[in-house]
């Protein structure tokens, strides 16, 4: 792709032109898609349209599905949904389709001597709660888990936290977003003390700098990178794209700086270098609202079992800070992260510049680091040096991957050391969940369990002896996969995998539950900018599948919590959103009424006193504020934000000279993660077919390897042989490849490592050392 990307629409068809998507309208009538979708719908269709939002991205995009005789046959952008305005990528209109594969599950399967026997969904449930049952009985609560997702809605994720927290009594809760949004949680804690972005998307129609933190945004959250080129052509707004790897977001980009991964850890501190350095801090800002810290070094990086870290905070002055960034002089950081000396002072000059507002934007490029929260604390210091926070257009910005990370996972609080309104370790908060959820305090165990690495370990030690997993994919996106399938698989352990189709992961299973997915059931999703979005059911699912949330209804009344459990079938996702509600009412995080929800495209938290907080800790816009000053970080007791001393340290496995490469993994614009749902889609699945090798052209040709000719990739976990790209989708740096991870015939995970945050217990899947030859 070019750099001539203009307008919004034009920059959506070329991305959907690109993946030779644009042969499609004809192979599915009555499924349009891309500039062409409103024109194509067809004039006399009797279609009755829903609005709901995207299944897929973190954006949220608003829809709306058109349905025909029980089937959904048509997608629009919904033009009044402010997150997009009317448009959609090629994922969102085609997303209908991810119903319809040909090997839907449609009625549970048991496993019986090694063969998968089909069961009623009586059955199989019975099956599981008695499973359950026994598992606690012989071997404890801390035994049995449920491992979610965010893609689970906001009721499936409150329905297991309440049954397993609340009922069972086992803080045994998981999501996959600790793979994805941990470090981004932990970097709000550390920095904020509460969790999420203080702005939201509006801050595009502000800012008049960007600046990506190692994010592939064209091809992730394509919508909202379209946002970014509508204002670059109303207003010259400039777009940086910093990264390990160029992509599609860097040639859109006005400049594309590349850095050696891990060393944006020293580029964020010769930044904040360079602003104290030419006097652009923003003094008084930083006296009235922030504190500076210092924590613990040399943490490691998780690589052994039962590891733990416990972060000793310490208060440190600006002037021990300053002297710490003496280390950080561009100069020094050049040679360290092959970023030149004009380019660090470049990113610093526009951050500096008290005319111009940035908006800094990040997916996982910092959050799989082992130094996660460090890299996102780093970056929240710039912005607080130079006071560019919480202002329309001044905007740190972590984005989400999933449709309900923020919403499910982050918000409802299912991580081991959640609760909905809190953490497990508090016994205030213990208290008022216990209540909301009619069980006795004492039932909700004091400590947090396992982290998600931790689990798939305590699977395989057979510490834990029975998984549910829900919409989630782990036999395909687990690190280092090979030790936690060889764990699931062993003896006297007991999954179930409730998913939609056919996955590595229920290949796993003693029972899996075929689930309705999506406008099939009724839900909420949280997006990126706290926005909570409703989706009524619109089509009925498939043979007997039912609904994530009402599959653990079902059990948790089969073990005996009929009383905790009391919803109908008709209105159980009214009934436990409301009862959520209880958990948030307060004016830092209270969450919209239903009805509100049902009448518009969703509404953004806090939401107080029939209005949206666009932007939190500004006292201009945030009710919650009461120092009597403009801005107040009350998520921390002194009010303040801190600023962080993090140093840079190294990778946990760096290229050596049996392993000379850098091994980084990630996605492509065609497949959603596990490409479970977007390989069945037929016209994603042949412009994407599977997976490749990228290389630089420089080592390829030293290799002599083309296109397509067979590449050998070992590591110290094993080795995977895949055909080569050069010069197509993406070009990694010299001495770095790139592989996605979509096709579950390629595992790319057999060969990463399990190497995490210290503090976020996220993995880095970004980095690992690889030796790489022709096959
Ligand atoms: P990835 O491909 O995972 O995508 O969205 P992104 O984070 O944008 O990560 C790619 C980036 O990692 C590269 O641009 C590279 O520069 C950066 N990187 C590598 N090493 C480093 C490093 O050391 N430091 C820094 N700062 N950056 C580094 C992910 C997002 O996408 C997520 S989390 C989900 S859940 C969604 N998934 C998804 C999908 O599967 N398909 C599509 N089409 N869209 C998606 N959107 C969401
Ligand atoms: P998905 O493909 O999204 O991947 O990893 P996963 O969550 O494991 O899995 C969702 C599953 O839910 C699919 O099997 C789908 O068929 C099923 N499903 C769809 N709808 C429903 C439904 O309504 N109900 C049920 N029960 N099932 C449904 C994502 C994970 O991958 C993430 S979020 C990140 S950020 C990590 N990124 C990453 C990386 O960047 N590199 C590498 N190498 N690995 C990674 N793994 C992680
Ligand atoms: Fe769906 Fe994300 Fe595409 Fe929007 S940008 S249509 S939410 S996949
Ligand atoms: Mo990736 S939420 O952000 O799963």
């Amino acid at each position: 792709m070019q750099t001539t990307l203009t307008d919004r629409r034009s920059f959506l068809k070329k991305m959907a032109m690109a993946s030779a998507i644009a042969a499609a309208a004809s192979m599915f009538p009555g499924i349009m898609f891309a500039a062409e979708q409103e024109k194509g719908i067809p004039k006399n269709a009797n279609l009755d349209w829903k609005k709901g939002p995207c299944r897929f991205c973190g954006v949220g995009c608003g829809v709306l599905v058109g349905t025909e005789n029980g089937k959904a046959v048509a997608v629009k952008g919904d033009p009044n949904s402010p997150v997009n305005k009317g448009l959609c990528c090629v994922k969102g209109y085609h997303s209908i389709m991810a119903l319809y594969g040909k090997d839907r599950l449609t009625h549970p399967l048991v496993k019986k001597n090694g063969r998968y026997v089909k069961t009623s969904m009586d059955e199989a449930l019975d099956l599981i709660a008695s499973k359950m049952k026994e598992t606690i009985a012989e071997h404890g609560k801390d035994a049995v888990s449920i491992y979610g997702s965010g893609q689970w809605t906001i009721p499936d994720g409150y329905a297991a936290s309440k049954l397993f927290k609340g009922c069972i009594g086992t803080n045994n809760v998981e999501a996959n977003a600790r793979l994805c949004m941990a470090s981004a949680v932990t970097g709000f804690l550390t920095s904020f003390g509460l969790d999420e972005p203080m702005g939201c998307y509006e801050d595009i129609d502000h800012a008049d700098v960007f600046v990506l933190w190692g994010n592939n945004m064209a091809e992730m959250h394509p919508v909202l990178f379209s946002r970014l080129l509508d204002q670059r052509l109303k207003r010259g707004v400039k777009i940086i794209d910093f990264a390990t790897r160029t992509t599609r977001t860097s040639t859109a980009a006005d400049k594309s700086i590349l850095f050696l991964p891990q060393t944006d850890l020293a580029v964020a501190n010769a930044i904040c270098y360079e602003i104290i350095k030419n006097g652009w801090v923003n003094n008084s800002f930083v006296e009235k609202h922030c504190s500076f810290s210092k924590g613990l070094t040399n943490m490691g990086y998780g690589l052994e079992d039962n590891y733990t870290f416990t972060d000793k905070p310490e208060k440190i002055s600006f002037e021990d800070y300053k002297t710490f960034l003496e280390d950080y002089t561009p100069e020094k950081v050049s040679k360290l992260s092959g970023v030149s000396v004009r380019d660090i002072k470049y990113m610093a000059s526009y951050y500096g510049d008290p005319n111009k507002k940035v908006m800094s934007l990040w997916c996982m490029g910092m959050n799989q680091h082992t130094r996660g929260t460090w890299i996102n604390n780093l970056v929240y210091n710039i912005h607080l040096l130079t006071g560019k926070i919480s202002q329309p257009g001044n905007s740190p910005f972590s984005l989400t991957g999933q449709p309900s990370a923020c919403g499910t996972v982050r918000e409802v609080g299912t991580l081991t050391h959640k609760l909905p309104h809190g953490v497990v370790m508090n016994k205030e908060h213990r208290e008022f969940a216990a209540k909301i959820w009619g069980v006795p305090a004492e039932n909700i165990p004091s400590k947090p369990t396992y982290h998600t690495v931790e689990m798939f370990r305590a699977l395989d030690r057979g510490d834990i002896r029975f998984m549910w997993i829900q919409v989630t994919n782990p036999m395909v996106t687990m690190p280092k996969l090979k030790r936690y399938r060889d764990g699931a698989k062993k003896e006297g352990r007991f999954i179930v995998v409730s998913d939609v189709y056919p996955t590595p992961t229920t290949d796993i299973a003693d029972v899996i539950l075929p689930s309705a997915m999506w406008i099939e059931r009724e839900g909420m999703y949280g997006n990126s900018e706290r926005r909570t979005q409703y989706f009524e059911q619109m089509v009925d699912p498939p043979g007997e599948a039912i609904s994530d949330t009402w599959q653990l209804i079902e059990v948790a009344k089969r073990l005996g919590y009929e009383k905790q459990f009391p919803y109908k079938e008709e209105t159980h996702i009214e009934e436990i959103y409301t009862e959520y509600r209880k958990h948030h009412d307060n004016i830092k995080h209270n969450m919209a009424p239903l009805e509100v929800l049902k009448s518009q495209s969703g509404a953004i938290w806090p939401y107080v006193d029939g209005k949206s907080t666009k932007w939190r800790f500004n006292a201009k816009y945030d009710p919650a504020c009461s120092n009597g000053e403009d801005f107040h970080f009350y998520g921390k007791p002194d009010g303040k934000a801190i600023i962080w001393q993090r140093p840079y340290e190294p990778a946990a496995e760096e290229p050596d000279n049996e392993y000379p490469y850098w091994l980084n993994t990630g996605r492509v614009v065609e497949h959603w993660h596990t490409g479970s749902m977007t390989r069945r889609i037929p016209v994603l699945h042949q412009a994407m077919p599977h997976a490749y090798v990228e290389l630089h052209p420089d080592d390829a040709e030293r290799m002599q390897i083309k296109t397509g000719d067979a590449v050998r990739l070992t590591t110290r976990r094993g080795e995977i042989t895949l055909p080569a790209s050069i010069n197509e989708r993406g070009v990694p740096a010299p001495m770095q490849v790139f592989v996605p991870f979509f096709d579950e015939n390629i595992l790319i995970n057999d060969i990463t490592l399990d190497s995490f945050c210290p503090i976020s217990k996220e993995p880095d899947y970004k980095k690992c050392a690889v030796r790489v030859e022709k096959a």
